[in-house]
């Protein structure tokens, strides 16, 4: 093997080895999550969910009435999310926020974005 040549293979072994790092979410900067979350009982579990910017969160209504998700400070709002749907949204920055269930106003949640 030349010279030349086994740099270039040097040179594409830390190019995999970077790649295969920032795979396994080595760096400051953690991968973004999905963050499952429930509806049943008329209550949303976990109540207070910690997640991060970029985490994407997911709803289940296991109900058998329709629910929503709804920001009291206006940031989101599922409108009806039916029996057994689903309702995704990404968070977009840090903050604390509360929602709760239009058709139910006792349905409360806080998502702690940090
Ligand atoms: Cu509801």
């Amino acid at each position: 093997m030349k010279r030349n040549d086994r740099r270039l293979v040097v040179a594409r072994t830390l190019s995999l080895l970077a790649g295969a790092a920032l795979l396994a979410g080595c760096g400051s900067a953690p991968r973004p999550r999905t963050v499952s979350l429930t509806i049943e009982n008329l209550a949303f579990t976990p109540a207070t969910a910690t997640v991060a910017p970029g985490d994407t969160l997911v709803w289940t209504n296991r109900d058998l009435v329709p629910h929503t998700v709804t920001a009291r400070d206006g940031a989101f709002d599922s409108g009806s999310i039916a029996a057994g749907a689903t309702w995704t949204y990404v968070a977009p920055r840090t903050g604390t926020v509360a929602y709760y269930c239009v058709f139910h106003p006792t349905m409360q949640g806080t998502l702690d974005i940090h």
